[in-house]
């Protein structure tokens, strides 16, 4: 087999987004269009002579191509190894796993997680570091300054080789070990988990539902959920991954989730469901006539993570993203731990988590994990769930419940406006941006601003600073509201408009959240001008 060298041209346009790289998928099956990114990977992490990856995406359409291509790059680059989950399988969490276990230089996740498949939909692809983690700023901005210069690539003349049979083959000098996906992941639950509490509760009249979307979870529910705690075969929905993801969104929440959290509105509802994204980073947690806010649910796994074997010696401490709600943050106090409020995006909680800072991290995304792996986790949140469930006996409400009177209750929601003229959307948030210090002790809709500013993060492990990672408007009476514009979309912008207001344990718990927050809500319509800039009076998607 020859290796041989092809030009590339620098390319422009790919700033490194929240969580790698995303485009349409018909960009990235360009000629060359994986080879150069793919060699600018291998040029800034100082090539890959003698290296191991670990490689494997969601199983969304072009996966196999890109894997077929990246494993010839690897050969010609001099790669020792490359371990590739089965059919080109891995959710980001088992891939984040991989890694660790097996000491590997890094790995290439080809996924654009909750983004819709198809050759008219999205593709993405993310390079992680040893530690399991998606690569910090200082990497992918490696990474986007060689695709600046970037001039050639090196491949292998090369058939595809045979992704379906498990054992190892050779590519050129390397060697292709392909892997079960699922059996390490499964292990590592195993280990965290009390197994047989949950194989109990799945065994007496309690019922469940997890919806794996047509996405990457399937094959880790169905064996782990099903074949090895023992609920009944049709309690993993929609389980075997499919390109397009069943032409639909593999994106947990009420929208794209929406005939999972019908079914779980009724009265007569199972008694716990979820569901998880394209790769099997995120959760979406409900019960029994109640879905819950993926803010909420970091607290409550937090107030409770001692329940569970991995986490016995109690949890070192907590990070959360900036936007994500402060329910944590009293878990945190309570249980005398530091708590962390970090940049959107997992890459952040890396260092935290390395330095045995925190113990469980969180997104109001519906992100949730541990020091387990380095990525979010969305089995394990289900899986830590069911173990609380199990030993604490409590339904689902009744949880959230004996939360909110404990703690108070952080009402929360997100706002999403999709598919933005990004022109329009950038002016938004640059105007307000120039207003932020005029707004305080003025009023709007009724609501008070005390202080309004832009969050800037200070890494308190390596010193690093990320500054504009979102605008911050805090009211009097402790409401508070973000705006920031997505990264991780393909079309166009997505403005998020993050909302939050705190009632204590003797308020009123119990108020839809949309009505709890619809001062704020308003209050942030007028201080940015939002329907006059951007067209629209209600937000595309609502969690
Ligand atoms: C979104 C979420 C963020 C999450 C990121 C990746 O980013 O808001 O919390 O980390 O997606 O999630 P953005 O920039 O669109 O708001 V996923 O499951 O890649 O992987
Ligand atoms: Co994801």
């Amino acid at each position: 087999m020859t290796i041989v060298t092809q030009p590339c041209t620098p390319f422009d346009d790919q700033k490194p987004g929240t969580s790698g790289l995303r485009k349409k998928t018909r960009v990235f099956m360009q000629p060359g269009y994986v080879e150069c990114f793919v060699q600018s990977i291998f040029n800034a992490i100082g090539g890959a002579e003698g290296k191991t990856f670990v490689i494997g995406g969601d199983g969304r359409f072009f996966n196999t191509d890109a894997i077929q291509t990246l494993l010839r790059m690897a050969a010609a680059n001099g790669a020792a190894r490359a371990i590739v989950g089965q059919d080109g399988l891995l959710s980001t969490p088992a891939a984040s796993n991989l890694i660790r276990k097996r000491g590997a230089d890094g790995g290439i996740i080809l996924s654009a997680s909750h983004n819709p498949g198809g050759i008219d939909a999205d593709f993405g692809m993310k390079f992680n570091t040893p530690n399991g983690g998606p690569a910090l700023e200082t990497v992918t901005d490696a990474i986007y300054a060689e695709t600046q210069r970037i001039r050639e690539y090196k491949t292998l003349r090369a058939e595809n080789i045979e992704l379906s049979a498990k054992g190892e083959t050779r590519l050129g000098d390397m060697t292709v070990e392909i892997v079960d996906p699922v059996a390490d992941y499964a292990a590592l639950m195993e280990g965290i988990f009390d197994f047989d509490a949950i194989a109990r509760l799945l065994e007496s009249d309690f019922t469940m539902r997890f919806d794996a979307m047509h996405a990457v979870t399937g094959p880790y529910a169905k064996a782990i959920l099903q074949d090895r705690l023992g609920a009944p075969d049709g309690t993993v929905l929609n389980g075997t991954p499919s390109p397009d993801f069943g032409n639909g969104h593999p994106d947990p929440n009420p929208i794209w989730a929406k005939s999972l959290v019908d079914l779980m509105m009724q009265a007569d509802a199972p008694d716990f469901a979820a569901a998880s994204d394209g790769d099997g980073d995120r959760n979406m947690i409900l019960g029994r006539r109640v879905y819950v806010t993926p803010s909420d649910s970091l607290a409550v796994l937090a107030a409770s993570a001692h329940l569970a074997p991995g986490y016995a010696q109690g949890i070192a401490g907590i990070a959360r993203s900036m936007p994500t709600s402060a329910a944590a943050d009293r878990v945190a106090e309570a249980l005398g731990v530091e708590c962390f409020e970090t940049p959107t995006g997992w890459k952040f909680f890396g260092n935290l988590l390395d330095a045995g800072r925190v113990t469980l991290c969180g997104e109001e995304s519906a992100g949730t994990g541990s020091d387990h792996v380095r990525e979010k986790d969305g089995l394990w949140a289900v899986l830590l769930w069911l173990n609380i469930l199990a030993v604490r006996g409590l339904s689902v409400r009744e949880i959230m419940e004996d939360h909110w009177t404990t703690y108070g209750r952080n009402y929360y929601s997100r706002h999403d406006y999709e598919g933005l003229d990004a022109a329009a959307a950038n002016d938004l948030l640059s105007d307000l941006t120039l207003e932020l210090d005029n707004l305080a002790g003025r009023s709007f809709a009724g609501e008070t601003v005390t202080k309004a500013d832009r969050f800037s993060y200070h890494d308190p492990v390596d010193g690093s600073m990320s500054h504009n990672q979102g605008v911050r408007i805090h009211f009097d009476g402790g409401g508070r509201a973000v705006l920031r514009l997505s990264g991780t979309g393909t079309d166009g912008a997505t403005l998020r408009i993050y909302l939050e207001r705190y009632e204590p344990p003797a308020g009123d718990l119990n108020t839809d959240p949309q009505a709890a927050l619809k001062g704020i809500a308003q209050a942030v319509a007028e201080i940015s001008e939002l329907a006059e800039r951007t067209g629209r009076s209600a937000p595309d998607v609502t969690t």
